[in-house]
């Protein structure tokens, strides 16, 4: 009994210690982490409704959330390899095996190869070292095989993290708009980029040389086009205020950010490429795999950009460096692909990344909704202000209303409108006697349509309902 719990252990130690030596060797050769690779397997093959429910209950941490059930998986697989003597052999090359397959995905060929010789060779050598080290040395060894991941993993965030050089934009924050500045608890105009939310399919957002990358345009167009990053700002850059919204964000969640973006309208792109067709798709495609078809109607309805900054720089990694296509009202995973290099016109759209994965096949378009901010859930009894967001891209919102328990639905003041598809900020003074009070919001749109009362998750067409908190006043 005590020897098989000293044999399991030994097995959590190695995988933990050939995890963590691949994952130190892939950072110091810039290569892969083997632990994004397996990470990113379970992100590609999960089906929809489990990535529903793991978006639902982390929010925003799911990805380190995944990293962790990785680790997690790993370690008990090596405890239960452990567990039998004289599968040393066995282990090793589990490892190997897993690692060799899994890094083969999503790269280059030449990526592949070496990320392939890291998770092999380091993997297999940590396991193999923790296996037939003395039982005194496992702590020690697996702790500094730990320190150097850990180290690896932030050298290669502070790597992604430095894109966004300043590009042209008006004042950082536009005097012109009236209200807001003041109230309290209501959000910034304009969404800080590090405050701005991150949604894709990727483990760690794909880091692209500028000076080779190229936007290309082809597919059923006259004069195909292949464009650099300085081809693009030196066509004119537009500024234009946005909301940009993600379809699973639910009712009173920040899975949104409202951004001065710096872009080349598609339109005139599409001009200089010419379509051949009137009823075909924008088929967006991106360096992570991931694509999008949108209707050429719509592309007409919507204006639409290749973005190259947000918010008076460049966009970081994260949000798409070099360019990303926005057409303001559609939804986040119907509006064009972060770190985009090509634009295809088909007369059929692609299967495209969430429609593969059962999601609506779209274009979805943004639907009106309200957000309350603002008061915490216990505050003091009498005359208590009330603040929030409300949007409605690409038309606006002209009108905001609250009501207090059962009672009529009052006005709340709006701030001035930045843009159309830009998020209004709004506030409301209610009065509230001691005790628990549900307070619900709406808006109407510029063309007339009332945020609908019925409660809707985000699939299949985005999150409906009013946003609805209890406020205990005391
Ligand atoms: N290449 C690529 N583009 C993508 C995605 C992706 O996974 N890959 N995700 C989309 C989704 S679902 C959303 S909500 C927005 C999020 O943009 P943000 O991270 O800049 O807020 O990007 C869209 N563009
Ligand atoms: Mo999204």
């Amino acid at each position: 009994m005590g020897r098989e719990r000293t044999s399991g252990n030994r097995g959590f130690v190695a995988a933990l210690a050939g995890l963590a030596a691949a994952e130190t060797v892939a950072a110091l050769l810039r290569s892969r982490s083997p632990l994004d690779a397996i990470s990113q397997f379970v992100v590609d093959h999960g089906p929809r409704s489990l990535v529903e429910r793991v978006v639902r209950l982390l929010k925003e941490s799911d990805k380190p959330v995944i990293r962790a059930t990785v680790v997690a998986a790993v370690v008990a697989m090596g405890g239960v390899l452990g567990r039998r003597a004289g599968r040393d052999l066995a282990a090793v090359s589990a490892v190997a095996a897993v690692g060799w397959w899994l890094t083969r995905r999503r790269a280059t060929p030449d990526e592949r190869a070496l990320d392939a010789t890291c998770a092999v060779g380091a993997g297999a050598l940590g396991t193999l070292t923790a296996l037939r080290l003395p039982a005194a040395a496992t702590l020690p060894v697996s702790a500094l095989a730990i320190a150097g991941a850990l180290g690896g993993q932030r050298h290669l965030r502070e790597e992604v993290a430095c894109v966004g050089r300043p590009l042209f934009a008006r004042d950082p924050l536009p005097s012109a708009v009236d209200g807001g500045e003041d109230w309290p608890g209501v959000p910034p105009l304009i969404t800080p980029v590090d405050e701005f939310y991150v949604t894709d399919a990727n483990m760690r957002p794909p880091v692209i040389d500028p000076a080779t990358w190229r936007l290309s345009i082809t597919g059923e167009v006259e004069n195909e086009l292949s464009l650099s990053h300085d081809d693009l700002i030196g066509t004119g850059l537009v500024e234009f205020d946005a909301a940009m919204v993600c379809v699973h964000n639910r009712l009173g969640w920040d899975r949104l950010g409202n951004g001065r973006w710096l872009g080349v309208p598609l339109a005139e792109v599409l001009d200089r490429a010419a379509p051949t067709t009137e009823n075909g798709f924008l088929v967006t495609q991106a360096v992570d795999g991931w694509d999008c078809s949108v209707p050429l109607s719509e592309v007409r309805r919507l204006g639409g950009y290749v973005v190259l900054g947000l918010n008076g720089r460049t966009l970081t990694a994260e949000h798409g460096f070099p360019a990303r296509v926005f057409f303001p009202g559609l939804y986040g995973q119907y509006t064009g692909a972060k770190w985009v290099t090509c634009l295809r016109i088909q007369t059929e759209p692609n299967p495209d990344y969430w429609h593969a994965r059962g999601w609506t096949r779209g274009p979805l378009r943004v639907r009106p909704l309200t957000r309350i901010d603002h008061p915490p859930r216990r505050t003091r009894a009498g005359s208590v202000q009330m603040t929030g967001v409300a949007w409605a891209p690409p038309e606006g919102v002209s009108a905001v209303e609250v009501a207090v328990d059962d009672q009529d639905w009052q006005h709340a003041e709006l701030a001035d409108e930045l843009a159309p598809s830009a998020w209004r900020r709004w506030r409301v003074q209610l009065d509230l006697s001691p005790g628990a009070h549900r307070v619900r919001a709406r808006c109407t749109s510029a063309s007339g349509h009332v945020q609908e009362a019925a409660p809707s998750p985000p699939f299949p067409v985005g999150a409906g309902g009013h946003h609805t908190v209890t406020i205990t006043a005391r």
